[in-house]
């Protein structure tokens, strides 16, 4: 029990194994340290981040004026609950709705908790405002989506390891291919509330619809008076080289779902940022959360847009993003016209911004154990994709060796 005799990472994995529950596959690295990009081992080697924590860490690790906002808010007051009034909360709010251009901003804490807080305005919204009579509402949703881990929302996955043994699910999701059109318009309803979307699906593989789906969709929502709620927790907040992923269809949805980077990976904060008619739903007693809120997570959350801003990491994003798939252009068979041989194992390289996917035509997982031996830590998503996502403060440099390290790995 003594916490200042020191472990070797091979103790530390063999405590987890046996203390932790075992719900994750991590690569056997123990961080002990992390600033901007990198991130390093209990024996000092540093690994460049190519997860940036499923980008939260957007803003780079520890960031000076994030880590400062932190210690400043924890000396005066971290937490009232909301039976009383914060000072930072009212800020928090008008940030992030002039942000998002839309009315009305409601904290939590977690991704998935906002995600259910949507779920529950959309459907009593289809109630209030629509008539759907109550337990009837549905919401269209995509195959391959994530949206996180509650028991509601894998009621709405298509995947079955997601779900398996978690029943009873909820009822009221109804999926259809994403990117397609015709399948949601065939899929609307008079019990239709919501179409909740990620503009990329990032754990489906970085999966990016056709060009004009999330604009159409958007528009064939609106003439049928049903919200588009956008998850934007994984894509907004400069990841794909915007604030958010829906500005590149000029959509701006009725709902917003914001989290991870929204905090830069310092402390839990999410939102839901909704049109007035949708977030009027809320009356007082029906929803809430003790840290939803908080002064601490918004005074955090108030920095981390701030660094955003200021550090243009959207802007950034976008030119690193499209120098690094262009550096990795050569893993692409015959792209360009070209008749080049690409890399024997690679089906693809996709992105936006710097959100990028490698898929394979076999398990990443080996690749990104390469990688690691490299000083690079990547990881796996669905198989055969690897993930690439750094902090979005990397420099040019640093994307030009990681790419030279991926095409001497892959290549
Ligand atoms: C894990 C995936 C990524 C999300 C979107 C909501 C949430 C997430 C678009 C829920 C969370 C995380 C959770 C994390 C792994 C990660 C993930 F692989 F599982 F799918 F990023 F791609 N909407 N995504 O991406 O947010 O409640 O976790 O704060 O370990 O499960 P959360």
């Amino acid at each position: 029990m003594n916490a200042l005799v020191e472990r070797t990472a091979a103790e530390l994995l063999a405590i987890e194994d046996r203390w932790g529950a075992h719900n994750y596959h991590p690569l056997p690295v123990v961080v002990s340290r992390a600033e901007g990009c990198w991130v390093y081992d209990l024996e000092g080697r540093r690994y460049l981040d190519c997860l940036s924590a499923y980008s939260a860490v957007n803003q780079g690790h520890a960031h000076p004026k994030i880590v400062a906002a932190l210690i400043e808010q924890a000396k005066k007051v971290t937490l009232t609950s909301r039976a009383f009034h914060n000072d930072q909360l009212p800020l928090f709010c008008k940030a992030v709705a002039e942000l998002t251009g839309l009315d009305v901003v409601l904290p939590m804490n977690t991704g998935a908790e906002a995600v259910e807080t949507a779920i529950k305005a959309a459907r009593r919204w289809g109630h209030d405002r629509r008539q759907i009579p109550d337990g009837t509402a549905e919401i269209i949703v995509c195959a391959g989506n994530f949206h996180g881990r509650t028991t509601t929302i894998i009621s709405a996955s298509s995947d079955a390891s997601y779900k398996r043994g978690f029943g009873p699910l909820t009822p009221g999701f109804v999926i259809v291919p994403y990117g397609d059109l015709d399948a949601l318009s065939a899929a609307i309803t008079p019990r239709t509330c919501a179409f909740l979307v990620e503009p990329i699906q990032c754990e489906a593989g970085i999966v990016m619809p056709p060009d004009g789906y999330l604009a159409a969709a958007a528009s064939l929502c609106r003439t049928h008076n049903v919200l588009v709620m956008a998850d934007e927790i994984q894509t907004g907040l400069g990841r794909t080289g915007r604030w958010f992923a829906c500005e590149h269809e000029r959509v701006i949805p009725d709902v917003y779902i914001l989290g991870k980077a929204l905090s830069g990976g310092v402390y839990p904060v999410s939102v839901v940022a909704g049109r007035r008619d949708v977030m009027e739903v809320f009356t007082p007693g029906s929803h809430g959360s003790t840290y939803g809120g908080n002064p601490l997570g918004c005074a955090v959350a108030l920095a981390a847009l701030r660094v955003i801003a200021d550090e243009k990491l959207a802007d950034r994003s976008a030119t690193l993003g499209t120098l690094l798939l262009d550096l990795l252009q050569p893993l692409v068979r015959g792209s360009e016209g070209t008749a080049r041989q690409g890399a024997p194992s690679v089906r693809a390289v996709r992105g936006r911004g710097l959100l990028i996917g490698i898929e394979l035509d076999r398990p990443a997982r080996p690749v990104c154990e390469q990688l690691m031996e490299r000083g690079i830590l990547c990881k796996e998503t669905h198989d055969f994709v690897i993930r690439l996502a750094p902090p979005l403060v990397i420099d040019e440099a640093d994307v030009r060796w990681l790419a030279a390290e991926i095409l001497s790995v892959l290549g």
